[in-house]
């Protein structure tokens, strides 16, 4: 197909209409923000949609055919639609400019942006960030993948002039323009394999995050050697760059590390404020686990860098409990400490959590997603005293318990899990981690862990 051909001959004139793709949350944002800016609109999704009335825009619904949608004057895609689906790529193929959200944010916001992306972690950041951030007098907006969508925060009356946003690595590969003045990759990890073209493509994605920073903007990077020669180059266009990572005793005095974890007999949370390292004792922060320790020093270090004082940070850091659903304590219940992690949805993030665990009954499974389990084989070999299978996935996971030789048992579907894992004669806390997605048997990460929660409750019931 040519597509640039068939354009150019095309009697309808669609060149001053937006063409939004996807018309879920993010579609209806973008169409309410084009609809603001004077721009007609229309929307096009591959399911049948339900648009609120007071989105007057017409609707295509059905497979997305690229020679129609290249007649449009602005192509916006949703997240959430693979950037590889033949659609896009033939519009792609054909110098057809395809962006998301986040070109057109970057277009319009002129306050300072402050961008958070990584595999795992994202969301305990950026709400920690958004806590802290809000005590200053303009306070902060945070939106994307944490849940608004980012051009609902330039509609408002009062447009933010501080926003904090969660970025995933959709919505960075199709973005050239972003510009935060503080950004920090978290950590990268094998995920979403099945929606990028391959593990390089996703780390490109996310790597653009940088692309457009220069001097008097900073980033913050892991301190794993990985991330060296992006270091350099950032800091050879004057970006000031800050790494952040678990350091044996004290952290160096030459500010080669700003911030993250001290491992001395106590373990500390450390970050920099005027030239200082700043310590709170790890036994005084509630939140559980070392991957959302370093978490929250990246969140210190962003809120010390926009002027938080030390105290609101230390205020902050040790009433923090942790998110739903993220390594989140639920209660005691038939003689078992219950914790619901079930936003772990790649092998990575399960891991993180069963190293904070002495020993632990684990419920896992779900959508594996084609990753690979193996690098959970030593946490689940030190800290699994039995696992419980649930999802569709269950083979696969059955398969890895057996291979690295810990206990297990197919359960299937969430409550036998947790009725099974309830019987077991010991004391040992259950942790639902589950290393997978969880669209097989639920809406989303957050309903299984409501059903683990409310099979939990009915332990009580049966009682
Ligand atoms: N659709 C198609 N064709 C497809 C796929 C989807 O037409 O091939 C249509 C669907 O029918 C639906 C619409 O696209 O009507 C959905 O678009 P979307 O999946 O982009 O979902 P949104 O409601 O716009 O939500 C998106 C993010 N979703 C994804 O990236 C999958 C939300 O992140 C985000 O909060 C929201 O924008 C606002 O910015 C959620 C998420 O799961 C939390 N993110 C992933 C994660 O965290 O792992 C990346």
């Amino acid at each position: 197909m040519n597509i640039a051909r068939r354009r150019i001959t095309e009697s309808t004139d669609m060149s001053d209409t937006v063409a939004i793709i996807g018309m879920g949350r993010t579609g209806r944002s973008v169409a309410k923000f084009m609809l603001d800016q004077g721009r007609p609109c229309e929307g096009f999704d591959e399911n049948p949609v339900d648009i609120p009335p007071d989105l007057p825009i017409r609707l295509h619904i059905g497979p997305l055919d690229a020679d129609i949608l290249s007649r449009y004057g602005r192509i916006i895609v949703s997240p959430g639609i693979s950037w590889s689906h033949p659609a896009l790529q033939a519009l792609r193929d054909a110098d057809i400019p395809v962006i998301g959200d986040l070109e057109i944010f970057s277009e319009h916001f002129a306050g300072k942006l402050i961008a958070v992306t990584g595999t795992n972690g994202k969301t305990t950041t950026v709400s920690l960030i958004e806590t802290l951030l809000d005590t200053l007098p303009d306070g902060v907006e945070a939106g994307g993948n944490i849940g608004v969508p980012m051009l609902d925060l330039l509609s408002r009356n009062r447009p933010a002039r501080r926003v904090v946003l969660e970025l995933s690595s959709f919505q960075l590969e199709r973005c050239r323009n972003i510009h935060p003045q503080w950004a920090v990759l978290l950590n990268l990890q094998p995920d979403h394999a099945d929606m990028h073209a391959d593990p390089a493509a996703y780390e490109a994605a996310k790597v653009q995050l940088f692309a457009n920073q220069g001097k008097g903007d900073t980033a913050m990077l892991p301190l794993d050697p990985a991330w060296d020669d992006l270091a350099k180059k950032l800091r050879a266009r004057k970006v000031r760059v800050h790494r952040f990572g678990i350091v044996e005793g004290k952290c160096p005095d030459d500010g080669s590390l700003v911030a993250g974890l001290e491992m001395n007999r106590r373990q500390h949370l450390f970050w920099h404020q005027d030239g200082k390292p700043k310590r709170i004792d790890v036994g005084d922060i509630p939140a559980r686990g070392q991957h959302q320790h370093l978490n929250m020093a990246v969140a210190a270090q962003a809120a010390a860098d926009f002027g938080v004082s030390a105290t609101v940070i230390r205020e902050a850091m040790t009433s923090f409990k942790g998110l739903r659903h993220r390594l989140q304590y639920l209660g005691t219940q038939a003689g078992h400490d219950w914790f619901d992690d079930s936003k772990a949805t790649n092998p990575d993030a399960a891991r993180a959590a069963l190293t904070t665990f002495d020993r632990v009954h684990w419920i896992c499974g779900g959508l594996s997603k084609g990753l690979d389990l193996a690098p959970l084989g030593e946490a689940a070999k030190k800290h699994v005293e039995h696992a419980f299978v649930i999802g569709s996935d269950m083979e696969t996971f059955s398969r890895f318990l057996a291979e690295t030789g810990v206990p297990y048992t197919a359960a299937g579907q969430m409550r036998q899990a947790v009725t099974l894992a309830a019987r077991m004669p010991d004391a040992l806390p259950v942790l639902l981690s589950p290393a997978a997605a969880s669209q097989d048997q639920f809406r989303d990460y957050a309903e299984r862990g409501n059903a683990f929660a409310s099979a939990i409750v009915g332990l009580g019931e049966q009682a």
